[in-house]
């Protein structure tokens, strides 16, 4: 690049031109910044340059830094290094996935607490308070027999006990995180005509699905993705049910059935004009996810006759009645306890981590309470530290680095 400072500052953003190493002809007008290590995302040396967009122009750029020495980099591999060099601990790299897929915007919260490393420090800490439990027990097994300052050893049981608990509700907390991450898959199922592209039409604020007057508009199954109250949700529309359809529809319904298998949450769309059926009954009873009742058209009808146990709302979908509501109850059915504030785990990495941890702790519980020797608590102990330890990436092996910033792209 040309002017090239005598000695660049680092984080200071120079202007100038980039020229092809070989040819000298001028590429592009850019921005140059050098970060000197270790005051960079990777720990190391960066340079960076800010070119003009577009295809053609980034990928001469690129081809360019090629020939003069440089190489492409690997999916995620500049925050492989940024962990590698401590820079960063596991949970704030798999974080940096999460923000760039984060759909919703308690997602996008989630993965940036988790990014600024609030996971990790929680974990830290329950690992620190765990390694001052060991250093007590073992204590313990070097002087058994001295009246040193030991803590009580029911004390010691009790912080053990709440360790595991702290530790298990982080471990619980994935369902949560995985929610939030992975959006919710939703299905409207219920006869012809009960509203259910209408109120696909009324939760997605647009026209995207087709409705109609007579039965049997809808053939394929049509999918929207939508904002329930911050966390995401694919709602999938699909052929009403019933048996006597012509061919075309008939593939509809048999589209749909498959869609159902794998929703999380499906919705049952009564017509409020009719009532709850045969075909109602069915579907509830042959649901293989929660079920929320939808008593659609309720201005032309009061809900009625559903079995006890089953959560409704009655909504109006073309007066855009019981919206609201009906985005909670499928929150609600989906496990989505809403509490906004506290972390949760995003990825079963984490997640598998934790829950060895809690169970070591449990079986150290159970040895303490039983008066038995402290060597074995210890050994328990252990287990639970190196499990935490793994969940902020220490101990863990290359080939579990590979399986996770390959989720990465380039570039991150
Ligand atoms: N009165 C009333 N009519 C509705 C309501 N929701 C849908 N409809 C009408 O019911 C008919 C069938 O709607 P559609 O969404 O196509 O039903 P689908 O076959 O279940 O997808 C259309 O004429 C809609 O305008 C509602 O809440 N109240
Ligand atoms: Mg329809």
């Amino acid at each position: 690049m040309r002017p090239w400072p005598e000695k660049a500052e680092s984080h200071r953003l120079y202007l100038g031109r980039v020229r092809d190493p070989s040819t000298e002809e001028v590429l592009d007008e850019v921005l140059a910044c050098v970060m000197r290590a270790p005051r960079s995302y990777t720990g190391e040396d960066v340079l960076e340059l800010h070119a003009h967009g577009g295809e053609a122009n980034l990928s001469r750029l690129v081809g360019a830094a090629l020939r003069a020495g440089a190489r492409m980099a690997e999916p995620g591999e500049f925050t492989r290094r940024a962990f590698l060099a401590g820079k960063i601990d596991l949970t704030q790299a798999e974080a940096v996935a999460e923000v760039i897929a984060a759909r919703g915007e308690r997602a996008l919260r989630l993965a940036q607490a988790q990014r600024a490393g609030a996971l990790g420090a929680l974990v830290g800490r329950l690992r620190g308070r765990l390694v001052e439990v060991l250093a007590e027990v073992e204590a313990r097994v070097d002087f058994p027999d001295e009246e040193l300052d030991f803590a009580p050893a029911t004390r010691v049981a009790e912080e053990v006990a709440g360790l595991e608990r702290e530790v298990g509700a982080l471990a619980a907390s994935y369902a949560r995180g995985r929610l939030l991450a992975a959006g919710i898959d939703v299905v409207l199922v219920g006869r012809p005509n009960a509203g259910k592209s209408s109120l696909l039409n009324a939760l997605a604020g647009e026209e995207r699905a087709l409705v109609d007057a007579s039965p049997g508009t809808t053939r394929d199954v049509v999918e929207v993705e939508v904002d329930l109250d911050g966390v995401r949700a694919r709602i999938a529309d699909t052929a009403g049910e019933r048996d006597d359809g012509e061919t075309v529809e008939l593939r509809g319904v048999a589209l749909g059935r498959r869609r159902r298998a794998r929703a999380d949450v499906q919705v049952l769309v009564v017509d409020g004009s009719v009532g709850f059926g045969a075909v109602e009954q069915r579907l509830l009873v042959e649901a293989a996810a929660p079920v929320v009742v939808a008593w659609n058209k309720r201005d032309l009808g009061p809900p009625d006759g559903i079995p006890e146990g089953t959560a409704v709302v009655a909504t109006s979908a073309t007066r855009s009645e019981g919206l609201e509501a009906l985005r909670r109850e499928i929150r609600t059915a989906a496990g989505d306890p809403g509490d906004e504030a506290a972390l949760a785990v995003s990825t079963a990495r984490q997640h598998e981590a934790l829950a060895e941890a809690g169970a070591a702790l449990g079986q150290a519980r159970s040895a303490l309470a039983a008066g038995e020797p402290p060597e074995l608590a210890a050994v328990d102990l252990r287990l639970g530290i190196d499990r935490l330890g793994r969940v902020l990436g220490e101990g863990v092996d290359g080939a579990v680095l590979d399986a996770i910033f390959r989720r990465f792209c380039v570039g991150k």
